[in-house]
Order: structure tokens, then sequence, then C-alpha cells
């Protein structure tokens, strides 16, 4: 008879990316640019009282902001259109409270358009944070009125920036001009997301990304993207979750047997990784010596990027609209690092073998291939099912990239890598969960052969890549 506990790892190694979550996975790391009237009060919340007349960049360069975001390795960059004060950094019809009744530009310049523009032309995804609460807007915590307000400025836009990787919806959620608390039509937005941009994620509050519960940038050891449908905002269950105090997201543990196995509903709701370089989320000149070191930021990417979540980076412009020179030079050490860690894939001509697979289409070798839909596949139910690499010759080795195959779930439980040292297999690194992408460090060994076994593991295994630097 099967047990309620066997019967959530089956539905848990059932659920699969959607399209859209598998883009976004592969985007792996991107920016945030905080600015807006805070840059210009030195704060981090705007009352929204604030005048349209101080947004005033005396030389904002999109540009700038976009060639720095690629010169750190970052592949997207999300803007804050509206900020919790409302203020619009894009001419919305909607309201006066925008960049049209500011001095930049003589009232006719839109931070949006800029900055969609510039990330087209280097080649960087675009995306749009917009807070859902709104100090300014009078509707706001009115229902109905505010909703369509909200849905008008989605719809804005959504239909004149090109293509959006990702709507970052924000949560801060607090009482409006009125003293009353918004009812949001959850629904009515993502409807409205997925009908203009349907290859944008919502995230945050919404139903594609979760936050990972911290802005400190550490992620859990074992970061599922198989978890608990409670923690997604929707509708039906955004009460639920308010109501259940275990169940928020700071919890340790979100996708382990033990996590799931009463979970009513199972869904892919992977992590990301958010946090700004300095101190703040907004540029304050004193805040100049907060830019973390190198060392922090190459840190956070392996406990993010390197533990199946993505990494969010912040990254604020001053009040010239330019990305300060200290934050500039860290985000082009830091993509040197990143290029330098991952130059040469010494596993690439190299040949697997292994414990077993399901038919040949899915043989060791598979997992070497760059083809991120050719994979290895332990075949059923296996148990303890292993890989070895050979890489012909000895190679120094500090670092193993491993990926599953997450087109079909996300099984891998436990595993261990070894390496062979004087003909025995010394652990190199002990690991959890694999997903999107698990970077495994450990102290630089000259190897010819790597062995990776898995220990525990839900219905197979699968590995699609498999790199070692
Ligand atoms: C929070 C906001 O209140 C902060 O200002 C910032 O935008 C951060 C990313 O999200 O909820």
């Amino acid at each position: 008879m099967k047990s309620s506990a066997n019967d959530a790892i089956e539905r848990a190694a059932s659920v699969v990316p959607s399209e859209r979550q598998l883009i976004w996975q592969d985007i792996e790391f991107y920016a945030f640019i905080h600015f807006g009237i805070n840059t210009f009060t030195d704060s981090e919340w705007g009352s929204g009282g604030e005048s349209p007349s101080i947004f005033n960049p005396t030389s904002l360069n999109a540009e700038q902001w976009v060639k720095a975001v690629k010169a750190a390795g970052m592949r997207g960059l999300i803007l804050t259109a509206k900020h919790h004060d409302g203020f619009c950094l894009w001419p919305s019809k909607l309201t006066e409270h925008s960049v049209k009744n500011s001095p930049w530009r003589d009232g006719k310049g839109d931070v949006v358009m800029e900055a969609s523009q510039a990330c087209k032309k280097h080649d960087i995804k675009f995306g749009i944070y917009l807070s859902l609460w709104d100090r300014h807007e009078p509707t706001y915590g009115e229902g109905e009125p505010y909703n369509e307000f909200f849905k008008g400025q989605l719809r804005e836009l959504l239909t004149n920036y090109g293509e959006l990787f990702c709507v970052w919806l924000n949560g801060a959620c607090g009482e409006g001009t009125s003293g009353k608390r918004q009812n949001y039509d959850w629904q009515g937005y993502f409807t409205l997301i997925r009908e203009l941009q349907p290859n944008a994620v919502i995230s945050r509050c919404g139903p594609d990304v979760r936050g990972c519960g911290n802005e400190a940038g550490v992620c859990r050891s074992s970061e599922w993207s198989v978890v608990p449908s409670y923690l997604r905002i929707a509708e039906s269950d955004y009460s639920e979750r308010q109501t259940k105090k275990h169940s928020n997201v700071m919890a340790l543990d979100l996708g382990s047997r033990n996590a799931i196995k009463n979970a009513k509903k199972l869904i892919w709701y992977p992590a990301e990784v958010d946090v700004s370089i300095r101190k703040g989320w907004f540029y304050h000149k004193d805040e100049d010596y907060t830019v973390k070191p190198l060392s922090k930021l190459v840190d956070i990417y392996y406990n993010s990027v390197g533990a199946n979540a993505s990494y969010l980076l912040n990254v604020p412009p001053n009040q010239q609209g330019l990305i300060e020179d200290r934050d500039l030079e860290t985000l082009i050490s830091l993509g040197a690092h990143l290029e330098y860690s991952f130059q040469e894939n010494l596993a690439e001509e190299s040949v697997m073998t292994g414990s077993g697979c399901l038919d040949n289409e899915h043989n060791p070798q598979m997992a070497l291939t760059p083809s991120p839909d050719e994979y290895w596949h332990s075949g059923m139910y296996p148990v303890k099912p292993w890989l070895i690499l050979d890489m012909g010759d000895d190679y120094d080795i500090d670092k193993v990239v491993l990926k599953e195959h997450i087109r079909t779930g996300q099984h891998i439980e436990k595993f261990t890598l070894y390496g062979e040292i004087k003909g025995k297999w010394k652990t190199l690194f002990k690991g959890t969960v694999i997903g999107h992408k698990r970077i495994c460090r450990f102290k630089e060994v000259r190897i010819q052969r790597i062995k990776l076994v898995i220990e525990k593991t839900r219905c197979f295994a699968t590995i699609a890549s498999f790199e070692a630097y």
C-alpha cells in the first residue's frame, strides 16, 4: 500500500516548469535598477506627496547602466517603473505624478523607454518592477477603481516597451491616502500580463518566481523548485497563506519530503535571491562606503545561481542618473572573475560511464552534450545511481557544475562527488538538491576521474549537464 508521503513524492516528481519559467531559469543573473523620486529625496520609501519637479537627473544615461550590467555577466535588467510613492518613470496617461511633470528632458523624457532601448541595443533582457502599493494614487484602497487604474498602468507598460522577460510585482502593502487597504484583483492582473506578455514571468507577488525569503543574498541549502501552492499569491491561496502562520516564505524547509507530505497541491515555483550592491535599494551618497566587496558578490553568486536560485543584484543610479564609479568597478571585476572562473570546461571532451540508463537515447554520455534536451536518465526508481567522468588526463579542478533536466522535473535529493586520488575515491563535495544548477566548489585537486553518486532521488535521476573547472 502506498503511503501519502510516497504519494506526495510521486506528485512532486511530476511537477514541471512552464516554458516561460524555463526561459527565465537560463537568465540566472540579472540586475535591479532602483531609481526614482527617492533618489532625489535621499530616502527608501517616498510618501507620495513629493513634487515631480524634484526629479531631475542631470546626465541620465541608460546605456551606462546596461553596459555595467553586461560587464558584470548579467543577462537582464529590471527597472523600478513605479515604486511605492507612485511616481512613474514613464509618462503615464493615468496620473499626473510622473516624469511628464518634471523638468527632466523638459517633461518629454521616458526613463522606461530609454532603459528598454538600451537593453535591446546591448542584447540584455528587460523587465519592469511595479509596486502594487501606491501612496500617491487617490483611488488606492477603493477597490475596483484602483484595480482598473493598476491594470491601465500595466497595459501601458506591457504594450509600449517591447518584449519583457519579467513583471516584478512588489507586495509591500500599506494603507493608501484614504487610510484603506486595497483589495487586489490578482487574477485580473495576471490574466492581463499573460495576454500582453505571454513569455514574461510574474515574479514575487506572482505565480512564476518566489523570493527566497530574505534580502540578505542567501538562499536555502536545499532550494526546491517544487513547493506547496500556498506559497504562491493568487486569489484563492493568498488568504490561506496569510492565515497559515507556519506557511511563510521564510520557512527553512519548503520542499523536502517532510515539507510536502501534506500539501494539497504542488507547483513549480523557483527561488530568486534579491540583494542590493549597497546597503539601501536606492542611491544614498552616505552609503557609498557600503558597496559590497567582490568576494561577497561572488559568494552570493555561488549561493544563488549555484544553488538552484536566480541572482537579482540591485545597482542604484545616483542623482545624475549614473551608476557610481565604485559600483561600476566592482561590477566589472565581478564579470571578469566569473568569466575567468568558467573559462574552460574540462569535461567537454570527456567520456562518461554510469550505473545504467533508461534507454540508449539517455545514456551517460548524454550528460556531456551541449544540448539542454539531451540528458542522462537513470531509469525508474534507481538505487544509488552513479556516473563517472573520465577527462583522459589529470587536471586541476575546483568546481563541478551539475544540472538536472528540469523539463522532466526536479528529483535529486542528495548526492556526493568523489575524485580519484591515487586509485582511491576521495569525497570532494556533498550536496542535496541540484535542480536547474548546482555549482559544487571544493579545494583544488589534481584528478582525471570524477564520480557522482546520487544517494537519494525521487522517481528517477537525470543529469543534463556535467562540467568541470
Ligand atoms: C521591498 C520594497 O519595499 C523595497 O523598497 C525594495 O523595492 C525591495 C526590492 O522590495 O518590498
